[in-house]
């Protein structure tokens, strides 16, 4: 041929971008947590993670890349259902992803929405994630065209919840699974730091969000089901009792509270064939 030699070897063809309906989804799924589940299964059954929970569909070009990030502390059975059934639908949703469980050390009053800006800053020294995925590590979608990426407007993901009978509890409920891309994170000043203990903190958010201008963006009631596993109320997660004060004072409190202010402590950065593990101190000393 007249191409000119080199030891380069040709460039792979460049991938179509993902498809906005992935094909091979399955639609309504059947999720219980009866069975025994291990971690040794739960890796056989996704050998195309790679270390750290992470994955990138092979055959295409994703438009997002998403960091799931699970507050947590002392939820391992929990986090074993939780990958079992959703590594395999963000695969076949071809998200490309990774996985952050955010654990809090020690038995100070838990964080949920500290342990979320942690992990959003945590998740950014790992890859440039432009879109993030809040998740409780005790949901599980039920329906897989629930699509795990980001939207023109924040989105809240689980409206249809099982134990609040498949219905969306109050119009302006944001808890259980949201996402935000890096500009919506950035313009709301990410999540409050002081909502310590059970509660508020995802009002908070859903404030923070109306008033910067934004509107939240749901999927269909049919398609937004979870299932929530049953537990009780964890030890050193008391509901707050200055919640209800705090939802009040949003537009006084994002501005100053927020990522902009966050400090923690980072001791331990795991990377585990399923998940990262990323342990901190946060508690008002550090
Ligand atoms: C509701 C919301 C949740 C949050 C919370 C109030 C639902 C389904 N979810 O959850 O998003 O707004 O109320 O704070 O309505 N966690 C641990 N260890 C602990 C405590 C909490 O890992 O000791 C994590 C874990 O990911 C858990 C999440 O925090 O799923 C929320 O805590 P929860 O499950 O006890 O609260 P719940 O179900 O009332
Ligand atoms: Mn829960």
């Amino acid at each position: 041929s007249m191409q000119p030699e080199t030891n380069q070897k040709p460039s792979p063809k460049p991938l179509p971008p993902c498809p906005e309906n992935p094909p091979g989804l399955v639609g309504r799924l059947l999720i219980e947590f009866s069975s025994q589940m291990t971690m040794e299964r739960v890796q056989k059954e996704n050998p195309n993670v790679t270390e750290g929970g992470r994955y990138t569909p092979p055959d295409c070009r994703p438009r997002w890349k998403v960091a799931i990030i699970i507050p947590f502390r002392h939820r391992e059975n929990h986090l074993k259902y939780w990958l079992h059934y959703v590594h395999p639908i963000l695969r076949r949703q071809r998200i490309d992803y990774g996985i952050y469980i955010i654990n809090q050390l020690g038995e100070d009053t838990f964080n949920r929405a500290k342990l979320l800006n942690v992990g959003y800053t945590e998740a950014l020294k790992d890859a440039e994630y432009d879109c993030f995925i809040f998740s409780d590590v005790d949901l599980i979608p039920m329906d897989d065209r629930n699509l795990y990426h980001c939207y023109d407007q924040p989105r809240h993901f689980a409206i249809a919840m099982d134990k609040f009978g498949f219905r969306l509890p109050y119009a302006g409920y944001f808890g259980g699974v949201s996402g935000l891309s890096k500009k919506q994170f950035l313009k709301i000043n990410g999540f409050p730091n002081e909502y310590w203990g059970w509660g508020g903190e995802d009002d908070d958010i859903y404030n923070r969000i109306t008033l910067n201008g934004m509107k939240v963006s749901r999927p269909d009631v049919r398609i937004g089901r979870y299932r929530m596993i049953k537990h009780e109320r964890d030890k050193h997660n008391e509901p707050n009792p200055q919640r209800f004060n705090k939802i009040q004072n949003t537009k006084n409190t994002m501005k100053k509270d927020g990522i902009s202010s966050l400090t923690y402590r980072l001791v331990q950065v795991k990377h585990y064939p399923l998940y990262t593990n990323i342990s901190v101190e946060i508690d008002s000393r550090t």
